[in-house]
């Protein structure tokens, strides 16, 4: 099971963008080089040009020898049930992949180094990346530790240039290298930044679609899992090629309406998200994909669960940035793909777990379970930041018993 975190935003700046300039988007994607690993790199360049894992816990920090060198662990010597966060582009060779459990990856690389993990400093160095980034293209949608979107539409600089310099002040503020993927849209940006990796830069013109991005596993669609991508196989569908050739009819007959029509639109390359800057959340959400579709009753243990643990976390993630709610919402993905969505509002604004999972299970009672469930989400909207609300007198903690 794995969870994604989501928090929906909204852009004033990027509507006075698109007004403006009817003109293509110039959006950038850039994605730091096997980030946690380069780090370690840094502070260890010895290692540079070995295969070096990160998975470890504290214990396996490397241990400093009289002689001023340094010992490292080696992944032979690890036992447990960790899994790789990232690996450097040597182990990757090896066949050591991000989230592959450790003991599997010592079969394949038994001597390549293990370091622990190191948050703090990867947060450190992501702030880096991105204070420089922004010092020359400030229209940045932050979307994760190593990455971000950046919209260069407005910007004169020649396209080329643009991304040379942002490349060179990453490595001039971090001493680390990213690639850049450049299209019109977030999507084939995504793409292409992984197209030339490391150290890639990929400019993508429309006369480049068929050679570059029509040939590639439909699994490169950000969106595109690998339960979606085993059922579009089974229909003999395996590139984004023979993605963009199915009838429409036939997708929504193997996807429900939604996903079908996303699949049609993005396999045609067509995604017209803002890049999205400096902005206040809409909505805090977090779903999760079951490893296996689950049943409504013999699943219903794990089930109520999972539920119960993304309440907590979107409660979790609203107390963190300081915001309440009141609008409770949860979307179910069946086995089929169809996706349902329910809401409900409540008289007063919240991010307590309990009174969001109450309002979440009225939720759930109104959706018919007969099918297996692949996704099970749940999402807080119409926000309110804690301070305006105290400002008003409105916020009080509520008191709901947890009973279903
Ligand atoms: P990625 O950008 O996916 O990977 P990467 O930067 O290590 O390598 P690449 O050059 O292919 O971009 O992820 C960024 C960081 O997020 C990565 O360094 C470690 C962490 N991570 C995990 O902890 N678990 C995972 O499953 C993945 C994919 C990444
Ligand atoms: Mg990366
Ligand atoms: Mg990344």
């Amino acid at each position: 099971m794995y969870h994604n975190l989501a928090i929906v935003l909204t852009s004033r700046q990027f509507v006075k963008v698109q007004n403006n300039n009817p003109s293509p988007r110039r959006i950038a994607h850039l994605d730091m080089d096997a980030f946690y690993a380069s780090v370690e790199l840094l502070r260890y360049p010895e290692l540079r040009g070995l295969p070096v894992v990160i998975a470890g816990r504290d214990e396996h920090a490397p241990v400093s020898q009289p002689d001023g060198s340094r010992r490292f662990y080696r992944l032979s010597e690890y036992v447990g049930r960790g899994v790789i966060t990232t690996a450097t582009y040597e182990a990757r060779a090896k066949g050591v992949l991000s989230a592959m459990g450790v003991m599997k990856a010592a079969r394949l690389a038994p001597d390549a180094i293990l370091l622990p993990v190191d948050f703090p400093r990867y947060r450190h160095y992501s702030k880096l990346f991105k204070a420089a980034v922004a010092s020359i293209a400030p229209q940045i949608e932050d979307t994760g530790i190593d990455e971000i979107y950046i919209d260069l539409s407005l910007l004169p600089d020649d396209t080329l240039m643009l991304a040379q310099r942002i490349k060179q002040a990453v490595r001039d503020a971090t001493g680390l290298t990213c690639s850049i993927g450049i299209s019109p849209n977030k999507l084939l940006s995504k793409i292409c930044s992984d197209l030339e990796k490391p150290d890639g830069l990929t400019i993508l013109t429309p006369g480049d679609i068929p050679s570059l991005i029509w040939p590639l596993s439909v699994q490169k669609i950000n969106g595109v899992g690998p339960k979606a991508a085993q059922k579009l196989a089974t229909l003999g569908i395996h590139t984004i090629a023979e993605l963009s050739r199915a009838d429409l009819s036939l997708l929504h007959d193997h996807f429900g309406n939604s996903y079908a029509t996303w699949l049609y639109e993005v396999a045609r390359g067509i995604d017209h998200r803002p890049v999205v800057v400096d902005a206040e959340p809409k909505s805090f959400s977090r779903e999760t994909t079951f490893e296996r579709d689950l049943h409504p009753q013999h699943d219903r243990v794990y089930l109520t669960e999972a539920f119960t643990s993304l309440c907590q976390q979107v409660a979790e993630d609203l107390s963190s940035k300081a915001y309440v709610g009141r609008t409770i919402s949860i979307k179910l993905r069946f086995e089929d793909f169809r996706t349902v969505t329910r809401d409900f509002s409540l008289a007063e604004h919240t991010a307590d777990a309990a009174v969001i999972r109450q309002a979440a299970g009225e939720c759930l009672r109104r959706v018919p379970l007969k099918k297996r469930i692949r996704l099970l989400g749940v999402k807080v909207s119409a926000l309110c930041a804690l301070h305006q609300l105290h400002a008003l007198g409105a916020y009080r903690q509520q008191e709901i018993p947890f009973t279903f």
